[in-house]
């Protein structure tokens, strides 16, 4: 039973760090013609991008805090991010404004007045799905403090949640039935919420990848790419490289819906499930274990 945990938080972190530095060289590359023209380059150093820079960040507050304290996690983000992986512009300013002495609130209204809807949120969110699985409430209590140390627009902390929540049923259930109907439950934002259902309608088909990118999104918003991570896990999650491979076909932010599905699809398999060579290359393998295996510990504290 522990083992199977262990296997599974590893291949959680593990699979979003792969996610992210398999789809960062496809960055803003346009959707591809067909399925399966895109693949992986795991022969040379995979180094990954924010995105898992700052789930490693959230997931060592949470070891020093053991619950999520939203200035514990902003000061890490200060102190350690480097600026150079690819960070979101309005992410980049709300930390800077942060370390200048503002107030995180304040902060995070100065860039966009209503707070950021990116997916900056959610791309980082996993440990959390982890560590509090058995409470759902507490997931998205604890996914809320996450995303407003950086995102404070409704739909950014939906989206945050939106994953948190589906890392959680996914690890407690051990599958990928029911969970669409999980988040149809729980979830409050319209936009959402409909764009659930057409996941659901596209498992029942054979949606070309313009039909995916049209109607569930392939860009840097948390709407246009949170479900789409969920959709490319429950459509390709029995296969790590199946579902990493269509996040690179749809083009886009590749990194960041590589990383959320990634993410999914790691939890649900497992680390022994992960390409090894992949595994050989990434940047920060043997810290991603200690971090997963630390982030167990605690949950069965
Ligand atoms: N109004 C208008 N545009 C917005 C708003 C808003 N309220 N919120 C976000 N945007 P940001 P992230 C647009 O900067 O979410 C990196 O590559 C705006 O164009 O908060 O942390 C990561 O790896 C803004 O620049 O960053 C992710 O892939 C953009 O959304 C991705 O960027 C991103 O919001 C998102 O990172
Ligand atoms: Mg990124």
């Amino acid at each position: 039973m522990k083992d199977e945990l262990r296997s599974r938080f590893r291949g959680a972190l593990l699979g979003l760090a792969l996610g992210d530095a398999i789809g960062a060289p496809f960055e803003g590359a346009p959707p591809a013609r067909e399925k399966g023209t895109r693949k992986p380059k795991c022969d040379m150093p995979l180094r990954y991008t924010d995105d898992t820079e700052m789930m490693i960040g959230l997931s060592e507050s949470i070891l020093e805090e053991e619950r999520v304290v939203p200035e514990t996690v902003v000061q890490w983000f200060i102190r350690e991010m480097n600026p150079w992986r690819g960070y979101g512009i309005g992410t980049l300013r709300v930390l800077e404004l942060v370390k200048e002495g503002v107030e995180i609130e304040k902060a995070t209204h100065a860039v966009f007045p209503e707070g950021s809807f990116g997916n900056g949120a959610a791309m980082r969110v996993a440990p959390i799905g982890l560590v509090w699985a058995a409470d759902l409430k507490r997931v998205m209590t604890e996914a809320e403090k996450s995303s407003i140390t950086t995102h404070t627009h409704p739909l950014g902390i939906e989206g945050a949640k939106m994953i948190a929540l589906s890392v959680a049923i996914i690890l407690r259930t051990g599958s990928k039935e029911g969970l669409l109907d999980e988040l149809l439950k729980m979830v409050r934002e319209e936009v959402f919420l409909k764009k659930l259902l057409v996941a659901k309608e596209f498992l029942k088909s054979e949606p070309t990848l313009e039909e995916v990118v049209q109607k569930l999104g392939n860009d840097v918003l948390a709407v246009e790419s949170v479900v789409t991570a969920i959709y490319a896990f429950l459509r390709f999650g029995d296969s790590f490289i199946d579902t990493i491979n269509f996040c690179l076909d749809l083009g886009g932010d590749t990194d960041t819906i590589g990383a959320m599905a990634g993410a999914l699809a790691g939890v649900y398999l497992g680390e022994k499930a992960l390409p090894p060579t992949c595994l050989t290359n990434l940047e920060d393998y043997e810290r991603l274990l200690d971090l997963s295996d630390a982030l167990l510990r605690l949950s069965l504290s």
